[in-house]
This record gives structure tokens, C-alpha cells and sequence, in this order.
């Protein structure tokens, strides 16, 4: 039953079978967190280093109506260019996977999508997180709820501070989600390699966090666990900078009545524009810098 809704491409297919590692990535990030031509570029690049580093990329999408694990260049192509994509979280899955029509993965979705594939590492930019002022909008991402769930690693470099970083670490404590800091102790935020936070735990190689996720599943813990792994010092942005660049896209998303599942994308693209693009190398770096540390992970975790 559930295999009808799968689709796995050639490399993936053969990947399984050989008992490769597997990393998943997401692709709401190619369809609605980075303009054309970057996005297509980077998703092909992000691929690259996971084969580098051993391990087999299969991103995750929904195309006419499949899952489809493991994309076709054409694919992330048209996932790059096409405005008929739809951003696709977890209550998204149903109504896309039954009138056959498509959408970009996110995390939650992701995550549910390479749970379902046996994929136990995904690689992606930054998970959604509570919002600020969620205490009178109540806009806390999907993503949460499924970390809490799903038995799927996710490293990222933590959360951009568009969202109230704090709340987003209350939330996951609350869920019993471990964020684990890899090779550092504080949170990183996204475009730089720290925040006012701690993480919960700190993790110093791909084994320690290979070691840890298997003891969490082992114990029947479900849910995922948030690597964190900060964006390399070089391509890091000026804290006070960016968070004036921030302050400015929550206030234009106010002013413009900006609800539901278009806030996320709203507050990227302003932040892009703000920074006049130096917050596109970041992220370009950051996810790069990731999809190294996820392969590490993937690989020690299939030993
Ligand atoms: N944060 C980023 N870049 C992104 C996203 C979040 O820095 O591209 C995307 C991810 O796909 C994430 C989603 O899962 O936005 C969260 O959306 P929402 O806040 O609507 O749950
Ligand atoms: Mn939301």
C-alpha cells in the first residue's frame, strides 16, 4: 500500500541495495528558500560533496503525486524554476500525493518522507522554530512537532533568529527533542556561528553523533535529534547586522498581514533582499558545510 507512493531514483535504488549510507535533503530550500539559478546550483552541489563523502543524496520531493526519493536533474530543475510547486509540509502531503499534484518538501515533510524510505540522516540549511510574538499568533512550524515524532537526524545550523530562538529550544525540551551542538557548546543561528543560547549536549564527531542517535532509537525513544552544526567562521555574517536586517523583514511581514505558511518564505526573501544577496553565500555555504557533516554521520551510522 505504502509503496505506491514511493518513488526512488536509479542512484538511490542502487544505493539500498548496496547498504550505502543514505542522506536526505529537503526541497523547499530549492523551491521557496533560494532564487533561480542559485537554487538549482547549490542543490546540485549540496549532492555532490554527499558523494564525496561516501554517502548517497536522494532528495526528497512530491512530483505528480509520488514521493519521489532521489530527484533527476530535470527534476531539480523544474523544482528551481517552476511556480506550480507548492510548499509542502506535513497536513500538505494528502491533499498534493491525491490530486497528483507537486511539492517542495520541508523539514517536517522531509523528515516523514525519509522515515517512510528508511533514511535515518537529513541534511538541510535551518529548521522552522516557534516565531516571535507566537504567544498571540501561535505560529510554530510544523517542523517541531515532527522532530518530536519522526525518527529522522537533521543537521542544520540551527535556526535564522527570525524566529524566537529561546521558545524554539522550550519547545523542543518540552517534546523531549536532544540539540546537540556539533563542536560547539552554543547555539548557532543560522548566518552566524553563535546566539545568546546554549545547546543541550555537544557532539565532536560524526561518530559520537552516530553513537547517540542509535542509542536514542535503541532505547525506543522516538523523534529526531537536531545536530547543529555552525555555518564555517569565513562565510559568517555580522551579528548586528543581521540583526537589524531582521527586525526590518518582521516588520514589513507585520504591516502586511503576512499568516500561515507564507511567513517563512516571506521573512527569506526579505532577508535576501536586505542583505543584497550576502545572505544567499551564506546560506550556500552553510548547507555545503552541512551536507559534509551529514554524509560523516550517514556513513558512521551504516557501519
Ligand atoms: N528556514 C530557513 N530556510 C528554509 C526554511 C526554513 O532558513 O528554507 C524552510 C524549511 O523547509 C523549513 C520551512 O522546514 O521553511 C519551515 O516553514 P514553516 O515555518 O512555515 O514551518
Ligand atoms: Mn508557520
Amino acid at each position: 500500500m505504502l509503496e505506491q507512493w514511493l518513488e526512488y531514483s536509479q542512484e538511490v535504488t542502487e544505493g539500498r541495495a548496496a547498504g550505502k549510507p543514505i542522506v536526505a535533503l529537503e526541497s523547499t530550500i530549492i523551491s521557496h528558500g533560494m532564487p533561480y539559478p542559485q537554487n538549482v546550483q547549490t542543490a546540485r552541489e549540496v549532492e555532490a560533496i554527499v558523494r564525496e563523502n561516501g554517502a548517497v543524496p536522494a532528495t526528497i520531493a512530491i512530483l505528480d503525486g509520488k514521493i519521489k526519493i532521489g530527484l533527476s536533474d530535470e527534476e531539480l530543475e523544474f523544482l528551481g524554476q517552476s511556480k506550480d510547486v507548492e510548499k509542502a509540509s506535513r497536513r500538505d502531503l494528502p491533499f498534493l500525493l491525491s490530486m497528483k499534484k507537486n511539492g517542495a518538501t520541508t523539514v517536517a515533510a522531509t523528515m516523514i518522507c525519509a522515515e517512510l524510505a528508511g533514511i535515518q540522516v537529513f541534511v538541510t540549511g535551518g529548521i522552522g522554530g516557534v516565531h516571535r510574538e507566537a504567544e498571540t499568533t501561535m505560529d510554530i512550524s510544523a517542523d517541531l512537532q515532527e522532530l518530536a515524532k519522526t525518527n529522522v537526524a537533521v543537521v542544520c545550523a540551527g535556526a535564522k533568529s527570525i524566529l524566537d530562538l529561546g521558545l524554539t529550544l522550550e519547545y523542543l525540551e518540552t517534546q523531549g527533542v536532544p540539540v546537540a551542538g556539533f563542536g560547539t557548546d552554543i547555539l548557532p543561528a543560522f548566518y552566524t556561528m553563535t546566539s545568546p543560547y546554549k545547546v543541550n549536549f555537544r557532539l565532536d564527531t560524526a561518530e559520537a553523533a552516530a553513537e547517540m542517535i542509535k542509542t536514542k532509537w535503541q532505547l525506543g525513544l522516538d523523534g529526531g535529534i537536531v545536530i547543529a552544526n555552525p555555518i564555517p567562521e569565513e562565510d559568517a555574517l555580522e551579528e548586528s547586522f543581521m540583526a537589524n536586517v531582521i527586525e526590518k523583514a518582521l516588520a514589513e511581514a507585520r504591516e502586511k498581514q503576512i499568516t500561515g505558511k507564507e511567513v517563512t518564505p516571506f521573512l527569506l526573501g526579505k532577508v535576501k533582499e536586505l542583505t543584497e544577496g550576502k545572505s544567499l553565500v551564506a546560506n550556500i555555504a552553510l548547507v555545503k558545510n552541512n551536507a559534509r557533516v551529514g554524509a560523516a554521520i550517514a556513513s558512521s551510522l551504516a557501519e
